[in-house]
């Protein structure tokens, strides 16, 4: 290991806070490069589960780095809580152990209510499904040079400059738009500024940081949050999340260059699964779509929404080691699928009398295209205690092998169960 960039392949939550976590033991410093406190990341350890949302799920580990890079937009108020409820369970994040980037976005009250607002005035097929934490407000601002950043919170006088223009204009859209409350100037600069001082320590360059520690000889690890297919240009527009989430963005959203990037790490789960709305070719809407999300627990880590299942999408997966570069996978949830007689993966799409093997840019027909599946046997056992491939049942090294063949990407890491110690290391 040396710089590794860790990414979700699917829609999200294919166990990127288990995985990074593990990795963590190789890594000195752990950065998150894009997305906001949408993410939920779940890590179990000895049984204890821990859901970070902003801080990188590194920090369990004392001895290491963490930081927040400039891609990331960062709700104070979350980002803080998450400070003290992780001192509450006796992890520490003092501004040795995290740092954030100056330039950073910030999510400020208007953002979530004009999510929620914009989210509510969709009509049901315009619907995004958003997690209602600001994030797409945010990035709009922030590509519309309107944003505040982090680093800003240190400068009163520009801050306030900063706010006035940006309340006056959301305050408008909030009531004349939306029908919604407006936001009280007074009362979100006072938050603002006290939020703040709280966070002045923790403020640094990521980039020079970065660019230091690479040249210490450390070994780095980019953490990505929500998934391929929720990428802003490449995912399933407009069903997506409003960053980048493909691996070339850690490099944007750190400072980092390219060329020192020695790695790519794709976490695929077994199956599939969708939170929020839009296209999902391999959905199944039947019982074993059911089992799939009460067996693999299948609720979102920030909203508690019910995920959406299906069976494991080669297409998807193919688009994943394309777009991300992928130089292995690690392959998350295979205890899930135990005890399913028959187990199905897509291949390619049909769409009418056209084959795809990649997702169409067109949303209406990645709506209407039908996976075409093979099928494998499942097998019975649970799997969760088995800590050596070879003790895998045969069908369970079988579908592995067939996930590697359509992907074309060996697998490094497969994972039996949400705890740390649940965990076969291939290479
Ligand atoms: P947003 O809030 O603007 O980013 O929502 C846009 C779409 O992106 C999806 N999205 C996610 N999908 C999977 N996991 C995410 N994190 C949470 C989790 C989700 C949750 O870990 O389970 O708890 O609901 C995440 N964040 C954003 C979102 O569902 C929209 O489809
Ligand atoms: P992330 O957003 O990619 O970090 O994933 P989430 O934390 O949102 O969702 C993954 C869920 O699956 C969490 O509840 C994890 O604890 C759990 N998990 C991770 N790996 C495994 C596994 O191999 N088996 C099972 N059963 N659960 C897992
Ligand atoms: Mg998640």
């Amino acid at each position: 290991m040396s710089s590794v960039v860790v990414i979700g392949s699917q829609w999200g939550d294919e166990g990127k806070g288990k995985i990074v976590d593990l990795l963590t033991r190789y890594a000195d410093c752990i950065v998150r490069f894009q997305g906001g406190n949408n993410a939920g990341h779940t890590l179990v350890v000895n049984g204890k589960k821990y859901i970070f949302h902003i801080i990188p799920s590194g920090i369990l580990y004392q001895d290491k780095q963490c930081m927040i890079g400039n891609g990331v937009i960062i709700d104070p108020q979350i980002l803080l809580t998450e400070i003290a409820k992780l001192a509450e369970q006796g992890v520490q994040v003092t501004p040795e152990r995290l740092m954030i980037s100056e330039n950073a976005h910030l999510i400020v009250d208007y953002h979530r209510r004009l999510d929620q607002a914009q989210e509510a005035a969709r009509s049901s097929e315009k619907r995004i499904g958003t997690t209602g934490r600001g994030i797409g407000p945010c990035y709009a601002d922030k590509v519309s040079r309107t944003g505040i950043k982090i680093g800003d919170l240190l400068d009163e006088t520009l801050l306030r400059e900063k706010l006035d223009s940006a309340i006056e204009e959301k305050n408008f859209l909030l009531t004349k738009r939306y029908g919604a409350e407006p936001v009280d100037f007074d009362t979100v600069c006072a938050e603002l500024l006290g939020y703040g001082e709280k966070l002045a320590p923790y403020l640094g360059n990521v980039s020079v940081a970065l660019d230091t520690a690479r040249k210490q000889g450390r070994n780095l690890l980019f953490e990505g949050a929500q998934g391929t297919q929720l990428d802003i240009d490449h995912g399933t527009y407009p069903f997506v999340t409003s960053s980048n989430t493909v691996a070339g963005n850690a490099c944007n959203g750190t400072g980092f260059g390219p060329t020192h990037i020695d790695g790519v790490i794709g976490i695929v789960k077994a199956y599939t699964t969708r939170v929020g709305e839009g296209p999902f070719p391999t959905e199944l809407h039947d019982e074993v779509g059911a089992a799939l999300q009460q067996k693999g627990g299948e609720f979102g880590a920030t909203t508690g929404r019910k995920r959406r299942c299906g069976w494991f999408d080669g297409v998807v997966a193919t688009d994943a080691v394309r777009l991300n570069g992928l130089t292995g996978l690690a392959l998350t949830k295979l205890d899930v699928l135990s005890g399913q007689p028959l187990l199905k993966l897509a291949t390619s799409y049909r769409l009418g009398q056209t084959s795809l093997q990649a997702m169409p840019a067109n949303i209406a027909q990645a709506r209407a295209v039908r996976p075409v599946y093979e099928e494998m046997p499942g097998w019975q056992q649970e799997i969760g205690a088995v800590r050596s491939y070879n003790d895998l049942p045969v069908e369970a090294r079988d579908y592995i092998k067939r996930i590697e063949d359509i992907s074309g990407v060996e697998a490094v890491i497969v994972s039996v169960g949400p705890d740390r110690e649940e965990t076969l290391l291939l290479k």
